[in-house]
């Protein structure tokens, strides 16, 4: 169990702030708050001592309005410190939420993202992905969903792009808003929330029938988003927040109050199950909740402030009983084990078990990302993004929806990491 601290607002003006437009009948309201105080608390509690999830966290933090002096310096000058350190490093999507988070909101940070010059360099890494499309058949370096992030900041501050580019790039049937045949949920969502704010442009000078492409793109990718609707969530509970942000902006959607209903009964539901522990899951679900989406990030908004109280320490958890599994690496060939852990392992212990009993089948290498651990290599044999490989995760046949460091293992259960193509 991780520690949980009580938390006390004050001036709790915020429910007079959701557009009246969004979920008007049934979203979060005075009644209802009590069901999003466990993201605002894991936001609030989590330590931030690595960079990872900063961007997103205070991103939220400010577009939703909520006032945390402490966590909003802390959270910004890590940003900062991580752009001077490594700034040529940075790819397309992390400088494009590294902008959003600092300027969001009118605050002083927005000097910083002038100063050194910021959105320039965003437009040149947006050049970059699509020249890297242009030579290697339609790859960009990273993934759509950042190519969609990097063109949702250089729209909304201000920066250069190409409107030829982005409607030859965009189109709904381009092949990176699929992962294995799969339409990416997340990346379709935030494609509809840059290509929103791109037909919006005014300092763009489009032809009627440039915006009218537009807007048939932003609802195609609405329509397949909706068309991946499932008891109220869209794609999975992870991908929810961002596609509910996506409708508000480009559909009717959430004006029908069953699907209002639907939706915020499922992520209560979750939110409750403690499924979004991590702050960044928080963070990614929170505004769309509030109201919001990353298009307000160029509007003031209201404040409102938050004090933490000492956190409660957690009951020790249960005694430890141990579980069987079983787990293999499928390449061509497969290679299966069974190992023994801890009740209430995560999928990485059952990994770090396997690779003790056999280290040449079963070593892996894992990279330490804003969701996690996030594997790398299995038996040596390396992801890349330049050949669109990776290593899948499943359980019982089904691909996981948690990463190695979140997915809890039960007794008997089957798990596999197969080198995959997406
Ligand atoms: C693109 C993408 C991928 C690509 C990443 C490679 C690439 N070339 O870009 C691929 C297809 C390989 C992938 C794989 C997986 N993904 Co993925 N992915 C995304 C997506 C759409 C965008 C990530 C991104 O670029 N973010 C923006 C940049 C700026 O942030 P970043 O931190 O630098 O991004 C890196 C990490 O996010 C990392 N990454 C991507 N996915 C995952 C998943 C986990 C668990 C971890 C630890 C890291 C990680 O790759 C990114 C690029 O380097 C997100 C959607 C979202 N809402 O974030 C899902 C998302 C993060 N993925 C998810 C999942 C579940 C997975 C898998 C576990 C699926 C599986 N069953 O195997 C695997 C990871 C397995 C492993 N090897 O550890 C979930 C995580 C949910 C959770 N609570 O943990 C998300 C939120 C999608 C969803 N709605 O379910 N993913
Ligand atoms: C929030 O706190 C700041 C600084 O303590 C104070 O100036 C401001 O009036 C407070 N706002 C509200 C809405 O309580
Ligand atoms: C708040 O929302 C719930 C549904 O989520 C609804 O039943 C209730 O009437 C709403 N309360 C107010 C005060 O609007
Ligand atoms: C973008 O330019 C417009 C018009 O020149 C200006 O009103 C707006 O404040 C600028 N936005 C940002 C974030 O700099
Ligand atoms: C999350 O919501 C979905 C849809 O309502 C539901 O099927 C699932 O069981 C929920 N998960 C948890 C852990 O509550
Ligand atoms: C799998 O088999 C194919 C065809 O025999 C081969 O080209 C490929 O290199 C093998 N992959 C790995 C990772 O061993
Ligand atoms: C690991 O597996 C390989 C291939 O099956 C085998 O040759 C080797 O002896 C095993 N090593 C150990 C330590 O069990």
């Amino acid at each position: 169990m991780r520690p949980s601290r009580q938390l006390a607002l004050t001036g709790l003006l915020v429910f007079s702030l959701i557009p009246s437009q969004l979920c008007q009948m049934h979203g979060v309201n005075e009644t209802n708050f009590w069901h999003i105080k466990p993201l605002i608390n894991t936001m609030l509690n989590s330590k931030y001592t690595e960079r990872f999830q900063d961007a997103n966290v205070l991103l939220t933090f400010r577009l939703v309005g909520i006032k945390s002096q402490r966590l909003e310096q802390q959270l910004s000058g890590q940003i900062k410190e991580d752009i001077n350190s490594r700034e040529m490093d940075l790819t397309s999507g992390q400088l494009a939420l590294d902008i959003l988070a600092l300027g969001a909101c009118e605050n002083q940070d927005r000097e910083f993202i002038h100063g050194a010059h910021l959105v320039s360099k965003l437009g040149v890494k947006f050049q970059a992905e699509i020249q890297n499309m242009e030579a290697h058949g339609g790859s960009p370096l990273t993934n759509y969903y950042q190519l969609s992030l990097a063109l949702l900041a250089l729209c909304l501050f201000n920066g250069s792009y190409s409107i030829t580019s982005v409607t030859y790039y965009f189109t709904p049937e381009n092949k990176n808003y699929y992962f294995e045949d799969q339409f990416s949920v997340d990346t379709g969502a935030m494609a509809v929330l840059a290509l929103t704010c791109v037909r919006r442009d005014t300092q763009k000078k489009m032809t009627a029938s440039t915006k009218r492409k537009i807007s048939g793109y932003v609802a195609s990718l609405a329509n397949k988003i909706q068309a991946e609707g499932n008891q109220g969530l869209l794609g999975n509970i992870f991908s929810t927040g961002e596609a509910m942000q996506a409708l508000f902006v480009s559909s009717d959607y959430y004006k029908n109050e069953r699907n209002c209903r639907e939706t915020l009964h499922a992520v209560f539901d979750n939110i409750s199950q403690g499924v979004f522990y991590m702050p960044i899951a928080a963070a990614q679900i929170l505004s769309a909740l509030m109201g919001k989406t990353y298009l307000d990030v160029i509007s003031p908004s209201f404040k409102f402030n938050v004090s933490t109280e000492k956190p409660v320490t957690a009951t020790p958890t249960t005694a430890p009983l141990n579980i069987l599994v079983k787990y293999s690496v499928r390449i061509n060939k497969t290679s299966h084990t069974e190992v023994t852990v801890r009740k209430g392992s995560v999928f990485l212990d059952v990994m770090k078990a396997a690779q003790e009993k056999n280290e040449t089948l079963f070593r892996f290498t894992v990279e330490e990302t804003s969701w996690g651990p996030f594997v790398t290599s299995v038996q040596g044999i390396s992801a890349s993004s330049k050949d669109r490989t990776y290593w899948k995760l499943l359980s019982n046949g089904q691909p996981l929806t948690q990463g190695a460091g979140s997915h809890v293992v039960q007794n008997g259960d089957n798990l596999e990491v197969r080198w995959s193509k997406y």
